[in-house]
């Protein structure tokens, strides 16, 4: 597949690359300059034959090798005694396709190197940076740690890096790198990222609505403030219910949901495509208790009215004193092994918290290494919450996020969200989409002119789920930026659903995939609709090819699914 895309980019390649000028060098690049902020070094070096084990990558085995020049740029911003690593990769000049796309990061990091691999290979110049998150190289940013600085206080100047410094400071950083080198301007620049990424390509927009002509986001982490304990929650249920839940209750649970929800979304075919289900399954945990289950690990369980309790929990979500709902829990039908991880050793279970949101707590709210937060109570975990909120809600909340300006300079915005999200209920980004179109109510402006979301049912953050995997989303924003061409669906790729091969394509927000007839793997038998139009039409993507799914500039998987070995794993959300 790997092949195949890199082949078929260069139908990307601009028929203008003959008249550029003196070949590319990749030495003796002047420092860029960038208000604000000072420039330590530029370093560069030439690549040849560049791979990463497949593994991390999830490119194929036999995916090319790269040929890039490596810019390196280290900068500080005079006062906030940071030091931030912008890193740029330039295709050859004539394998360059013109263009710039600019990587996010995952978790608590701010960007990955490796996340700059499958679009170097698809032509673009590409750069990352750590936003100053690894305290020169010295730290794994998703420990948190550089939350906290030397006296103990919140270290501002890095989660304003992570916020959005850090965005801008790359994207001017870079295109200087980029003129420098073939000496032009790229002719459009993108954003791409999913996650922590995600949630920067939002932050891009709103803040530097004129660096990016695309940005591609998927399963942002917005509101940052509210994922980095609300994701710690069911750790703190557990603890404080006294008793950690092996992983094979979990997953009875999470097969009993989708039994009982799949079917409502019209056809039963594993996976439930429905968004208001995630929040409205009548799923009632109490329902299985009783059922015996047989556990690999520990042989057989009998499913407890305690273990009904702890699961309520999860997926009710975080209350407060007065029994509001702070954050949303599980989403309906996701599975509970990102969030309720837990491990038995020694006939011991332990609970694994996921390590961003472990890492937001203790960097950012607690700050002080002898607090376990393991043993945090109830009202401790509130007040920590209510912290969280104070400090992070004024550079992360979804009120930061204004698109008007983004939307003047004829910016493009396209996400997907995987409604099997594990670590971030799809349901807030739904509510972002509806605050962003009840501004553009009583103007001319169609909130489809520049922001599409897409939906994708069983999958799960980022990428994986039982779901089909959306494929060639950013041949889509490129299409939609440079032609005009806004896309109705996202295609997806092929993957099995109860040994099947399931092919569909992506429904428009606010449409749902609707089941009309016919074989529930065939893309012809759905169609997309809308549910607040009464007046339903005929359907709008029922006709599609079924090997519509498997065309396309850039094949094989989810772009930004690229590097989530390292990055998705570590995170994702904040
Ligand atoms: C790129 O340059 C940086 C800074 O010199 C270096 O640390 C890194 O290893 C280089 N990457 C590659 C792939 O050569
Ligand atoms: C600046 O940051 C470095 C690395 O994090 C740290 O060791 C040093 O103590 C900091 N200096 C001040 C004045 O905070
Ligand atoms: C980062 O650490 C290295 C190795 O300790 C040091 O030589 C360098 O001066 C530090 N700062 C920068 C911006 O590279
Ligand atoms: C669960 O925790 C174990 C131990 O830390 C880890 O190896 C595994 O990857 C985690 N699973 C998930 C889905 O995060
Ligand atoms: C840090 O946590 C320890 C252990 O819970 C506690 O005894 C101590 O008072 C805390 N320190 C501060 C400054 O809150
Ligand atoms: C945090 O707690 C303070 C004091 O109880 C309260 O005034 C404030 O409204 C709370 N903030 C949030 C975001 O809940
Ligand atoms: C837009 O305004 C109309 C009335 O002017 C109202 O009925 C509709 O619900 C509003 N839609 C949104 C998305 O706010
Ligand atoms: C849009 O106009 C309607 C009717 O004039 C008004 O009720 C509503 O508040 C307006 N909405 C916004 C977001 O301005
Ligand atoms: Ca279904």
């Amino acid at each position: 597949m790997g092949l195949r895309l890199l082949t078929t980019t260069l139908a990307f390649l601009p028929t203008t690359l003959s008249g550029l000028a003196s070949a590319a060098s990749c030495t003796n690049f002047a420092a860029p300059t960038l208000p604000g902020a000072e420039v330590l070094w530029v370093k560069s070096n030439p690549v040849a034959d560049f791979s990463l084990p497949s593994d991390q990558t999830r490119l194929p085995e036999d995916a090319p090798k790269a040929d890039f020049c490596n810019v390196s740029v280290a900068l500080t911003h005079p006062g906030d005694n940071d030091t931030v690593f912008v890193t740029v990769w330039l295709p050859h000049e004539k394998s360059w396709n013109g263009r710039y796309t600019a990587t996010g990061g995952g978790g608590l990091a701010a960007g990955y190197d490796i996340n700059m691999l499958q679009p170097l290979l698809s032509s673009f110049a590409t750069s990352s940076t750590d936003g100053g998150l690894t305290l020169n190289h010295t730290i794994n940013p998703q420990s948190g740690i550089w939350g906290t600085k030397h006296d103990g206080a919140v270290n501002e100047a890095l989660l304003l890096n992570l916020a959005h410094r850090s965005i801008h400071d790359m994207s001017v950083v870079s295109k200087q790198i980029i003129k420098q080198f073939y000496k032009t301007d790229p002719t459009y620049s993108y954003w791409l990222g999913c996650s922590q990424g995600g949630r920067q390509g939002y932050a891009a927009a709103a803040h530097y609505p004129d660096d990016f002509n695309g940005v591609l986001a998927m399963a942002p982490a917005l509101s940052s403030e509210y994922i980095g304990p609300g994701d710690f929650w069911p750790v703190i249920v557990m603890e404080n219910e006294g008793e950690i839940v092996p992983t094979c209750v979990f997953e009875a649970f999470q097969a009993a949901i989708v039994e009982l929800c799949d079917p409502l979304d019209g056809v039963t075919d594993g996976m439930i495509s429905d968004y208001d289900l995630l929040l409205t399954c009548p799923f009632d945990p109490k329902s299985i208790v009783g059922d015996t289950i047989d556990c690999e690990e520990t042989g057989a369980i009998t499913i407890s009215q305690h273990h009904a309790t702890i699961v309520s929990k999860i997926l009710e979500g975080p209350h407060n004193d007065y029994g509001e709902r702070l954050w949303y829990g599980l989403a309906h039908g996701a599975t509970f092994s990102g969030v309720a991880n837990t491990t038995l050793d020694n006939d011991i279970l332990t609970p694994q918290p996921f390590p961003p949101s472990a890492g937001w707590l203790r960097g950012m709210i607690i700050r002080n290494t002898s607090y376990n937060i393991f043993d945090m109570t109830i009202p401790e975990y509130l007040d920590a919450f209510n912290t969280s909120i104070e400090q992070g809600g004024p550079i992360f909340g979804l009120d930061t996020l204004d698109l008007t300006s983004f939307h003047s300079f004829g910016g493009k915005l396209l996400t997907w969200v995987g409604l099997a999200d594990e670590y971030i209920h799809p349901s807030n980004l739904l509510k972002y989409y509806h605050s962003v179109e009840e501004k553009l109510n009583n103007t001319t402006t169609n909130i489809n002119d520049f922001y599409r979301i897409f939906t994708a049912p069983g999958v799960g953050h980022c990428h994986g789920g039982v779901g089909p995997q959306p494929l060639n989303a950013m041949t889509a924003l490129v299409d939609w930026v440079e032609n005009g061409i806004a896309p109705e669906t996202l295609p997806v790729q092929s993957n099995t659903v109860n040994g099947k091969v399931a092919l569909r394509d992506l429904c428009l927000y606010p449409k749902k995939p609707v089941y009309n007839e016919g074989d529930d793997n065939s893309q012809r038998s759905f169609s997309c609709k809308d549910p607040r139009k009464e007046e339903q039409g005929k359907d709008e993507s029922g006709d599609g090819d079924e090997e519509s799914g498997a065309k396309g500039l850039f094949g094989g998987g989810s772009w930004c699914a690229v590097g989530f070995g390292l990055v998705c794993l570590g995170f994702l959300s904040v």
